[in-house]
């Protein structure tokens, strides 16, 4: 069975990060092998929560996953504490990575105009050099705007499809020239709130060109939604899919996990019911 490190925070509450890259991945068909990042008693979204950063641990799973000679075939990194834990998946990258593993970097920092806490100036050099790394980057609009020193303001003036789409496409192209291999660039949750419907896109800018798939947008955010979609891109291409397929199969589980959870009346912070439509995800 193909298996995928996945480096990512453990969050009770908020159907994020690990508990939604375990059951995605699983029922892909990938073994998830969970590097905790942290331990939180929910996302931090919350008005309440309680996080223990595991960075201590993070050498001590290169350590023994060294000796016990593990192989991965993807390794898939999200949320991170703070610029000290890339210092060390940089480490678990240069010692787990082989000719054929698939890195999939999701440079999680914030999103609608608003960072993170962990976020800091650091936080975002260090997520440039990993994300250079990656054959996969994930980010929201926003995350592409900090990562190529963009200006963050001008993705939120004007939320018309044709002008937020070109922005997009000019993000994803230049941060696919400053990575060191050949690399795709996804950019996720595009909201375009402007037009007479409002749509929701995903872009991607890969060796065959730019290619986009959109679904209708409900015109409410929810936790963990791109913790799912990059959970699924990371699941399709380790099982071989295009990313044009992955991102078809992450849009359309979305799109039914979203418009299933605003037919009841669930705050953003609680994330989606994805769990009913994780059939979908099944791969012959
Ligand atoms: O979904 C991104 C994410 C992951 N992990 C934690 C978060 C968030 C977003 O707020 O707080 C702990």
């Amino acid at each position: 069975m193909k298996k995928a490190a996945v480096i990512n925070d453990l969050s009770g509450f908020g159907k994020c990060s690990l508990t939604a890259a375990i059951p995605v991945l699983s029922v892909m068909g990938v073994q998830c092998c969970p590097v905790a990042t942290a331990v939180l008693t929910g996302q931090t979204g919350y008005s309440y929560y309680h996080c223990r950063d595991l960075t201590d641990m993070m050498e001590q799973y290169t350590d023994a996953w060294t000796q016990n000679q593990v192989h991965f075939d993807s390794i898939y990194t999200g949320y991170v504490t703070g610029i000290e834990q890339i210092e060390y998946i940089m480490h678990f990258i240069d010692t787990f990575r082989k000719k054929d593993t698939f890195l999939l970097v999701d440079p999680v920092m914030g999103d609608d105009g608003r960072v993170y806490g962990m976020y800091t100036p650091e936080l975002l050099e260090g997520m440039k050099k990993l994300s250079r790394k990656a054959n996969l980057i994930t980010p929201n609009l926003m995350e592409a705007a900090l990562l190529t020193d963009s200006d963050v303001s001008d993705i939120f003036s004007d939320f018309t499809a044709d002008v937020l789409l070109g922005k997009a496409q000019k993000l994803g192209e230049t941060l696919r020239n400053l990575a060191e291999v050949p690399q795709d660039v996804v950019i996720t949750g595009i909201k375009c709130k402007n037009d007479a419907t409002p749509f929701i896109y995903n872009l991607a800018v890969t060796e065959t060109g730019v290619h986009t798939c959109r679904s209708h947008f409900f015109q409410k955010s929810f936790s963990g939604t791109g913790d799912l979609f990059a959970s699924v891109m990371c699941g399709g291409k380790t099982k071989g899919l295009s990313t044009q397929e992955s991102m078809e199969l992450a849009k359309n589980f979305l799109y039914h996990s979203i418009a299933d959870t605003m037919n009841e009346d669930i705050p953003g912070n609680d994330g989606v019911n994805f769990e009913k439509f994780l059939s979908e995800l099944i791969l012959n």
